[in-house]
C-alpha cells in the first residue's frame, strides 16, 4: 500500500511540474513565438498524457496482477491488435511532432528578403549593434515593431549566443563567421537579451535589450532622434496611451557617437584607404586583369579555379577578404593578399555593406 501512496505522490509531483511548465513561458513578443508555444504546449500536453496513461497503468497492473501465494502468473505472448495499436498511434503522434516542428522551425529559419538588417558584433563581454546610417550602440538595440528584422552576427573573441526569450529565438555567434537570426517584434517596449553561451567569467552579464519602438518612435530614431531608453518600460506592460514623441529629445544627439557617415559610406573609405580600389573597379568595368570587378557580384553565384562555384554571400565574402586563397574566382590569378587583421569587425561590416551596395 505504501507504494502505491508512493507512486500517487510521484505522478502528482509530474503533473505539476509539466502544469507549471505551461505557465512559466515569457511573454510572446514576434509571431514566431506564438507559433512556438503552440507546439511546446501540445508536447506539454500529450506528454501529461502518456504520463498518466501509463503510470496509471503501472499502478493499476502493480495492484491487480500482485504476487499471491499459490497462483501461478499466465504466460501471455502475443496480441497482434494491441501491438498494432502501440506502433501505430506512436507513429502518427511523431509525425505530427516532426511535421509541426518542421513547419515552426522553417518560419523561424527563413529570413524575408525585405527584412532590416542591423550588424551585432559579440565580445567579452557586451552586445555591439551596428545601423545602415553608420550609428552604433551598445547593449541596446533598436527596431521597428511589426517589420522583420535580420541580425547578421559575428564575434571578436570566443563564442557568444544571442537569445530573445520573447520572440523565441537563439541563434550561435561565432568568431571569424556570420550567422543571423530573424524575428518580428509585435510588442513595443523593453525584450530581454541574453548570451546564452558561456563565453568566460562576466557571461552571466552579456546582457542587452531589444528597444521595440512603434511607428512614431521608429521615425524619430530613422530621424537621428535619441531615444530615452530609461523611460521605455517592459514589453507587455506599456500604457496604451503613452506617445512615442515624448520620448525623444529634440536634439539631434545620437545615441551613441553621432557618425558622419553611412556604413555604405564608411565601407567606401576603407575601400579606399585599404588599396582595393588598386584592383578592383566597383563599376563594372574589368580593371586589366587585376581582380574583378565588384558591381552587381553580391548575392550571385561565381565560378572558382579549383571547379564549383560559390554564392557570394556575407560570408563569402568575408573569406574573401581574409583568406583569398581559399576561393579564387576563375579567370583570376590568386594575387590578392590577405586583410586578416587589418580590418576591425565594424570595417568588415561597413566594407561588405558597401560591396552589398554595389548593385
Ligand atoms: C593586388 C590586387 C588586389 C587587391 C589589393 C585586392 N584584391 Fe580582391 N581580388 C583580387 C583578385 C585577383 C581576385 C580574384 C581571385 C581570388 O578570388 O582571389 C580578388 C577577389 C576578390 C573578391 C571576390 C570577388 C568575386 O567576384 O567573387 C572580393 C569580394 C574581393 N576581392 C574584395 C577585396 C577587398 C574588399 C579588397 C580590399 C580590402 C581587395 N579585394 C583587395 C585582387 C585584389
Ligand atoms: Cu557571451
Amino acid at each position: 500500500m505504501n507504494k502505491v501512496i508512493l507512486a500517487l505522490g510521484w505522478l502528482a509531483l509530474a503533473v505539476s511540474g509539466n502544469a507549471l511548465a505551461l505557465e512559466t513561458l515569457p511573454i510572446q513578443g514576434s509571431d514566431v513565438a506564438t507559433s512556438w508555444d503552440s507546439l511546446y504546449n501540445f508536447l506539454v500536453y500529450l506528454s501529461i498524457f502518456f504520463f498518466i496513461l501509463v503510470m496509471g497503468a503501472v499502478v493499476y497492473f502493480a495492484v491487480k496482477y500482485k504476487a499471491k501465494p499459490g497462483v501461478k502468473a499466465r504466460y501471455i505472448t502475443d496480441h497482434h491488435l494491441l501491438e498494432g495499436i502501440w506502433t501505430f498511434v506512436p507513429f502518427v503522434l511523431l509525425m505530427v511532432i516532426f511535421v509541426w516542428g518542421y513547419v515552426v522551425y522553417e518560419k523561424m529559419v527563413r529570413t524575408p528578403s525585405d527584412a532590416y538588417e542591423i550588424r551585432v558584433v559579440g565580445k567579452q563581454w557586451l552586445w555591439q549593434f551596428q545601423y545602415d546610417d553608420g550609428r552604433t550602440t551598445i547593449n541596446e538595440v533598436f527596431v521597428p515593431t511589426h517589420r522583420p528584422v535580420k541580425f547578421v552576427m559575428t564575434s571578436t573573441d570566443v563564442l557568444h549566443s544571442m537569445f530573445i526569450p520573447n520572440f523565441r529565438v537563439k541563434q550561435d555567434v561565432v568568431p571569424g563567421m556570420y550567422s543571423s537570426v530573424w524575428f518580428e517584434a509585435n510588442l513595443p517596449g523593453k525584450h530581454q537579451i541574453f548570451c546564452t553561451e558561456y563565453c568566460g567569467a562576466a557571461h552571466s552579464q552579456m546582457l542587452a535589450q531589444v528597444i521595440a519602438l512603434d511607428e512614431v518612435e521608429w521615425k524619430e530614431w530613422s530621424r537621428g532622434k535619441k531615444i530615452l531608453t530609461e523611460s521605455i518600460p517592459k514589453a507587455g506592460t506599456r500604457l496604451s496611451d503613452a506617445s512615442g514623441s515624448l520620448r525623444t529629445t529634440d536634439q539631434t544627439q545620437m545615441s551613441a557617437a553621432a557618425p558622419t557617415l553611412s556604413l555604405v559610406e564608411q565601407g567606401r573609405a576603407h575601400f579606399k584607404g585599404k588599396g582595393c580600389v588598386a584592383c578592383h573597379s566597383v563599376d563594372g568595368q574589368a580593371k586589366g586583369n587585376l581582380g574583378p570587378t565588384l558591381k552587381g557580384v553580391f548575392g550571385n553565384p561565381v565560378a572558382l579555379t579549383a571547379g564549383g562555384s560559390a554564392t557570394r554571400d556575407e560570408n563569402y565574402i568575408r573569406e574573401s577578404i581574409e583568406n583569398p586563397m581559399a576561393k579564387v574566382v576563375k579567370g583570376y590569378n590568386p594575387v590578392m593578399p590577405t586583410f586578416k587583421g587589418q580590418l576591425s569587425e565594424n570595417d568588415l561590416g561597413a566594407l561588405i555593406a558597401y560591396i552589398k551596395s554595389l548593385q
